[in-house]
């Protein structure tokens, strides 16, 4: 009684999956039923390859998705869709202009200088409360400027924005995801003054719309394309995929840090406003917004990226990489080695990620890594270290006395990441649920519908009453020191 189902279309970097969750006062169920991989694509354009999504062929899967989800529910009202953060398509008069660039290419690298030319880094954070990453939305446009594009564009959508359009014909851009371009001011409207300053057209980007905003049923002739006789309405979601990880993370924000570990691990703190102080900006902390009007400050550790394009480098030589089976190896080495900056910018494009972190100890005399199972090792450590740090400067900055981890997303089930965690900072880690982020997805929809009712706490209550975290202790008192959180990404 009073129950349905509402579905997720969630895009990660590597992989996509489409969840339902079948809701009902109290009740939260989540099943998966679809995931597909995720493929960037290298198109060369004469003399250098570009790195795009294959955005056409995403769209494609999570239609499949959703028609396998309509077909198994008997009452699927909505649907809600997220994505990594950053990056967007360029219209003119609705049709896409190309395909999307993955923020890993590295065609902004120019524009972060000459962006920061006209407005210095500093100032920028003070307008939209954004750690420096040289892939944000604002330096990627400062490209399309500098390739002519923007003189065609008559529109931008954010990833997930682009999709709710093509379902629905409805263009908006949500706030979660919006914050994540630089062009938001922390007060939560478009800063077209920056826009004019950096050249950039200003109506770009389309109104801003909150997480929980019914767009409408899906358009009759895409429901038809993809064999679907009773629409779903699309809601828009926490769009940008740590928004929504957040809003499912099931902890006290007053006394607990949390970790989505995908392919990045963000670290912070959820608060009720921004963090503007000079401590804040270096340390390369960021204030994006949560649902709710939380705040998420937190900062990008590497991640995941760092053992998968470990494991695809390793299989390129020849090696066929378990990952279950290097990471019980990586579990019975005794460190030799130190840990290495994982936020050091080298580490950010695809590529042999195994030479370039060898290549770090080299580079500063270190002694290093050197079979396989102490490479993943020197990874887990030193994402270890990393958050145990980040988790201490997030606690500093904020003044938020934290008495707990939560660390959500895939490196959930990593035992070693969460028990070194705990370790290198003295706390105790909850781990889980791995699929925060469908969740948060699902329970912002499904609050839009009328399925549950209540703020974040009582979704999170709810996550904590269905998915029972796994807990590590710290055993050791190797707490990470002040230093290791030295080297951010910077210019
Ligand atoms: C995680 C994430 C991060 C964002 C990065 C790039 O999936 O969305 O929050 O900084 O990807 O978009």
């Amino acid at each position: 009684i009073g129950g349905g189902q509402v579905a997720a279309i969630d895009l990660g970097a590597t992989s996509g999956r489409v969840m339902v969750a079948d809701v009902g006062p109290g009740r939260l169920e989540l099943t998966q039923v679809a995931r597909f991989t995720n493929e960037p694509v290298a198109l060369w354009n004469g003399h250098r390859p570009a790195l795009h999504w294959d955005l056409p062929g995403l769209f494609a899967a999570a239609g499949a998705g959703l028609a396998e989800a309509a077909r198994r529910c008997d009452r699927l009202v909505g649907v809600g869709v997220d994505s990594w953060a950053v990056d967007y398509g360029l219209l003119r008069g609705g049709r896409l202009l190309g395909l999307p660039h993955h923020y890993r290419d590295s065609r902004a690298i120019d524009a972060v200088a000459t962006v920061h030319s006209r407005v210095d880094r500093r100032e920028l954070f003070s307008r939209n409360g954004l750690q420096h990453l040289p892939f944000t939305t604002l330096f990627q446009l400062d490209a399309e400027r500098t390739d002519g594009l923007l003189d065609v564009a008559d529109a931008a959508l954010l990833i997930p924005d682009l999709i709710n359009y093509w379902l629905t014909g409805v263009a908006v851009t949500e706030r979660t995801n919006a914050s994540t371009t630089g062009l938001l001011r922390t007060d939560g409207r478009w800063d077209t003054e920056l826009m004019t300053r950096l050249g950039l057209p200003t109506g770009l980007f389309p109104g801003v719309v909150d997480a929980g905003t019914t767009l409408g049923p899906l358009l009759p002739g895409v429901a038809t394309s993809f064999g679907i006789d009773a629409a779903p309405a699309v809601t828009t979601v926490g769009s940008h995929d740590t928004a929504s990880a957040i809003a499912a993370v099931p902890m006290d924000p007053g006394s607990s840090a949390y970790v989505s570990c995908g392919t990045w691990g963000l670290v912070g703190v959820e608060l009720d406003g921004p963090r503007l102080s000079d401590a804040a900006a270096a340390a390369n902390f960021t204030n994006e917004a949560g649902v709710d009007g939380t705040v998420r400050f937190l900062h990008n550790v590497m991640g995941l990226w760092l053992l998968s394009e470990t494991i695809r480098q390793f299989e390129r030589d020849g090696y066929r990489a378990d990952l279950a089976e290097l990471l019980a190896q990586a579990t019975d080495v005794v460190p030799t080695f130190d840990v290495f900056n994982t936020d050091d910018p080298a580490f950010l494009a695809p590529g042999d990620m195994p030479g370039r972190i060898r290549g770090w100890y080299a580079e500063r005399g270190l002694a290093g890594p050197l079979t396989r199972p102490e490479i993943v090792r020197a990874i887990v450590e030193s994402l270890a270290v990393a958050f145990a740090a980040t988790v201490h400067d997030a606690s500093r900055l904020s003044g938020t006395p934290v008495r707990r981890i939560h660390l959500v997303g895939g490196g959930s089930q990593n035992r070693l990441l969460c028990q070194l965690t705990a370790d290198r900072s003295g706390l105790p880690v909850h781990a889980g649920p791995a699929e925060a982020t469908a969740l948060g997805n699902v329970a912002v929809a499904a609050r839009a519908h009328g399925l549950i009712h209540g703020d974040l706490s009582a979704i999170r209550a709810m996550v904590a009453n269905t998915f029972g975290p796994q807990i590590y202790l710290p055993t050791t008192t190797r707490r990470a020191s002040p230093s290791m959180s030295a080297g951010r990404v910077s210019r």
